[in-house]
């Protein structure tokens, strides 16, 4: 039998790699499943990833050129086609066009619907994948629609890593393109326990989006959250980086089992080119940008007390006054000759379970403002579908979010994380260490906005009475605000306090 050389044999078979790529590049027949716009890191990813799964992407970028630099490195020898105008991307696509933007958020977005909106048919569907304002998201919906057109936005979670092997992806808008969306996004996503897929419908207009601020300001919360632990083993236990990331990688076999707590011990652990820690050598002013702010933002503006959110946001803040801290270092003092002098290994615990029930209080906000959003918009949202989204993939995922997914199953109407048997239990479990940390950080001059937030907010949420009375009282004093009697809610008055006020009261208003 003739013998071909290991040469021969790769040279063909790269020609034929080569004739089918060109196939596919010309081909004018619709052959692709989905085009998906915007070719920097996250984008090339995502298409890489629906190409792993059997799906045929059209490329297109704003610059061209990208579009031929993706197709000769990055998709070379994959199904990967591209495209040379939206005109030539549309002509490309399967019946009802599927394409994805993922390109800067605000005008850039606007701007490629309004290209696309003539290239299209009724039927057609639009997803924005890109960082947008849930507002924006919610008024592209409004607008699509009136034209016959589908549009989603849909969060994207897990950065660049997430994107190629398995983002979390919370899809919300027109919900008739579902059914045209569902095989191609929960094929793409990320997967836990037996396969199920981190994504799933999430509601009307920008349901999805909102999601997707809510999981952002949620990563907020939990970052300070282990910051807190970690300037408290630091600075009451004195202990140095090594032991921490030894702690981090314990509590990481535990209910704290999470992606955040995971890089924290391997971060503890990092050493310099010169063998010392590199991490108190970082400067200790924070960034952000925006979503925390944006998350708490919406608390404030829906009424909902998501304290420990906002302080995460506050205590960036106050971190980025670098300058102004040294100098106030200088001249304000804190407790004097206060030692730690309790069990350390004991204490440790208590830290543990501090932030554990601070978590739970985070995620009983997160939810509640969720609930609140979905009054406000007239969205029907499934929690447990949420917390699903967010068990894996982003940056947030942890074996904790499957809890809440039973809880939410156990009762979807649940109107708080804390009113299920489990969570109930496990605050109160915690509650005397939690109490502990904060008396003793406070003791020692630790600041500890978010523990302490969480702590207030659950004494306040478990007391049938609070002072609130002499809040309404001191309204009616001075301003004839009204008020209601315990004895019968629901209907206002207003009492003359001085015996020179007069009988009448402003006219009633909540802001
Ligand atoms: P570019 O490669 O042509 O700059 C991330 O920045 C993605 O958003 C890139 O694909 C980028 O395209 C695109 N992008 C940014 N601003 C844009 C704009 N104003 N119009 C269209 N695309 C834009």
């Amino acid at each position: 039998m003739r013998k071909f050389s290991r040469d021969r044999i790769t040279a063909v078979k790269t020609l034929i790699e080569t004739l089918i790529f060109e196939r596919n590049q010309t081909s004018t027949m619709a052959q692709a499943d989905i085009a998906l716009i915007g070719l920097a890191v996250m984008g090339q990813n995502l298409i890489l990833n629906m190409n792993d799964h059997g799906f045929v992407v059209c490329a297109f970028n704003r610059t061209v050129s990208k579009v031929h630099d993706f197709l000769n490195n990055e998709a070379k020898g994959t199904k990967v086609i591209g495209a040379e105008s939206l005109k030539d991307m549309v002509s490309k696509l399967k019946k009802p066009c599927r394409i994805i933007l993922l390109v800067k958020a605000g005008q850039a977005v606007d701007d490629f619907i309004d290209k696309l909106v003539p290239l299209l048919e009724p039927g057609d569907i639009i997803i924005d994948g890109g960082n947008s304002e849930y507002r924006d998201t919610t008024r592209r919906c409004k607008s699509l629609k009136e034209k016959n057109l589908l549009f989603v936005g849909s969060g994207v979670s897990g950065g660049e890593d997430g994107a190629r092997y398995g983002p979390s992806l919370m899809p919300g808008g027109h919900k008739d393109a579902w059914p045209h969306l569902k095989d191609i996004f929960q094929s793409i996503a990320a997967k836990v326990g037996t396969g199920e897929p981190c994504c799933d419908w999430v509601g009307d207009e920008g349901a999805g989006h909102f999601v997707k601020m809510v999981h952002n300001g949620i990563e907020y919360g939990d970052m300070q959250l282990i910051c807190e632990a970690y300037h408290l083993m630091k600075d009451v236990l004195c202990m140095n980086h090594d032991e921490m990331a030894q702690v981090f990688e314990q509590w990481n076999k535990t209910e704290l089992d999470s992606f955040l707590i995971e890089i924290t011990a391997n971060i503890l652990k990092f050493k310099d080119a010169d063998g010392t820690n590199l991490l108190p050598k970082i400067r200790d002013s924070a960034g952000q940008k925006g979503t925390g702010k944006w998350t708490a933002i919406s608390a404030l503006e829906y009424g909902t007390p998501v304290t420990l959110i906002g302080e995460a946001v506050f205590a960036r803040c106050l971190s980025s006054l670098k300058d102004e801290r040294v100098q106030a270092s200088k001249s304000l003092s804190g407790p004097q000759g206060v030692k730690f002098t309790g069990n350390k290994a004991q204490f440790l615990e208590d830290i543990r379970k501090a932030l554990y029930a601070s978590k739970i209080i985070s995620y009983a906000q997160g939810f509640m403002l969720l609930r609140q959003a979905a009054l406000e918009f007239g969205w029907s949202l499934n929690y447990g579908a949420i917390a699903l989204m967010w068990r894996g993939g982003c940056i947030i995922r942890s074996v904790f979010l499957g809890k809440i997914k039973e809880a939410f199953d156990r009762n979807p109407e649940l109107q708080s994380l804390l009113l299920d048997s489990f969570f109930s239990k496990a605050v109160q479990d915690c509650q005397d260490s939690w109490r502990r940390v904060v008396s003793t950080g406070v003791q020692q001059g630790i600041p500890m906005p978010s523990f302490t937030t969480a702590l207030s907010f659950y004494d306040g949420y478990r007391h049938e009475m609070l002072p609130a009375n002499l809040l309404q009282a001191q309204r009616d004093y001075f301003g004839a605000h009204t008020y209601e009697l315990l004895s019968n809610p629901g209907t206002f008055i207003h009492t003359n306090w001085t015996g020179h006020g007069g009988k009448v009261s402003s006219s009633s208003y909540n802001a």
